[in-house]
């Protein structure tokens, strides 16, 4: 009797964690809209990796060599706020950073987006921008 309850004790503990970790976001897809006319459309690409979130970004229709800043932001495409994690510059339609010490589920649980500038001295201008919300 008692091997029984042990068992399932030790079933729903192991059933509790495996949904637990069945929860986490592991990756994300943000789509990436052109603004103002720019025509630069594509992709955020967000995945987990341990403490940290990669990032990539993939866009088309953008200028070859011009470096583009490109930030997460508080707030949506349609109410950009200040920023709140900075992104390494969109060049030749590509950026890569490592974002430490967040995840993917504590943006999803926040107001978010993603968005990229015409260049450094046109910072004003908003060439591409996704929201990061869930599929
Ligand atoms: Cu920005």
């Amino acid at each position: 009797m008692k091997t029984i309850k042990v068992l399932l004790s030790s079933l729903a503990f192991l059933t509790a964690a495996s949904l637990s970790a069945a929860a986490a976001t592991s990756t994300l897809t943000v789509a990436m809209s052109a603004q103002n006319g720019s025509g630069e459309v594509g992709t955020a690409t967000l995945t987990q990796d341990g403490s940290d979130v990669k990032v990539v970004i993939a866009l088309k229709g953008g200028p070859a060599t011009t470096p583009q800043p490109a930030h997460i932001h508080d707030g949506t495409c349609a109410s950009l706020k200040g920023v709140a994690y900075p992104l390494t510059n969109v060049v030749g339609g590509a950026s890569t950073t490592v974002v430490k010490g967040v995840t993917i589920d504590k943006l999803l649980a926040g107001v978010f987006a993603i968005n990229v500038h015409e260049s450094a001295d046109n910072l004003g201008k908003y060439v591409s921008c996704g929201n990061i919300v869930a599929k």
